[in-house]
């Protein structure tokens, strides 16, 4: 039978390219965030190219009324969802303590934290209910590690790591996987967003070195959630073969 994966944060980056590899493996796909027009596009290029159903929910999953209410309305045919990959997130401003803006840190903890815990509270039932599931959840570097200026990011992707973790014991008895991948720097609008627009200083975070790109983390992915039902991996952290932690990179 064929497979429904939902994935949070489809319009671009880490969820697009996750979303292509899953089209190509034939899964049925419900897509998430908050730009419409990228995932009504998303939608006809998947649909045309491999054949697949696409849903798509357009919402912000900071709002839990949103939320609950996109997902709470999936009917028979898609409330069944096999695998769930929570990658909506942010990283917004780089900023000493003390200095840091509460909006941002609002929106990191409302967006990475909050919106990853309430739809997960939403798909788990169903997985409980029919005993199997997966479920990836996008951490980082940055969420093994702590460097200057990424204080509240970093904390929100530790608490990813803590839950995830704790996601994995509280469902151990339902058969349902849980895992994560930690990616290194990965190219994709995430340093535009971190720098509020500024095209010049997320080009910088770039410079003089290869980065990750959107599609070695969906190759990742692609190789989690195809190995045999017995065999669940934790989480991978994955890195630029020019990053060596969070803070040593070899630029040219
Ligand atoms: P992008 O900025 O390219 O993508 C982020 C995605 O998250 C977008 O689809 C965006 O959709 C969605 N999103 C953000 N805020 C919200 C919101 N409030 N409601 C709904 N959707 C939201 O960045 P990446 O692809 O790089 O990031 C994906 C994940 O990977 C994040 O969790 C990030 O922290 C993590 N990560 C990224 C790394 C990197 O170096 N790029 C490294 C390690 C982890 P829309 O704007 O349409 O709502
Ligand atoms: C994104 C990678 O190094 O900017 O999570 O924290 S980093």
């Amino acid at each position: 039978m064929t497979k429904t994966a939902l994935i949070t944060g489809a319009t671009s980056g880490i969820g697009e390219a996750t979303s292509v590899k899953l089209a190509q493996l034939h899964y049925n796909l419900i897509l998430t965030g908050r730009r419409k027009e990228r995932l009504e596009n998303l939608k006809s290029k998947l649909e045309s190219e491999y054949s697949v159903k696409i849903l798509t929910l357009c919402f912000d999953i900071r709002d839990k009324k949103a939320t609950d209410e996109a997902v709470l309305s999936l009917n028979d045919e898609w409330k069944s969802v096999d695998i769930l990959i929570n990658n909506a997130g942010l990283a917004a401003g780089a900023d000493p303590v003390q200095e840091g803006d509460w909006s941002d840190w609002e929106q990191m903890i409302d967006t990475n934290i909050k919106g990853l815990l309430n739809m997960s509270k939403l798909i788990i039932p169903g997985m409980i209910e029919r005993k199997q599931g997966h479920i990836i959840n996008i951490t980082s570097i940055a969420g093994k590690e702590v460097y200057a200026n990424g204080n509240v990011y970093c904390a929100t992707k530790h608490a990813v790591d803590a839950l995830t973790k704790g996601m994995r014991i509280d469902l151990l008895p339902h058969n349902i996987k849980v895992g994560s991948v930690a990616p290194g720097m990965v190219e994709t609008e995430f340093s535009i967003v971190r720098y509020h627009g500024d095209k010049n200083k997320a080009d910088d975070v770039y410079k003089g070195l290869t980065p990750l790109f959107a599609d070695d983390i969906a190759d990742t992915i692609e190789f989690m959630v195809t190995r045999p039902a017995h065999v669940n991996i934790n989480d991978v952290l994955i890195m630029p073969t020019a990053q060596a932690s969070a803070v040593y990179n070899h630029r040219d």
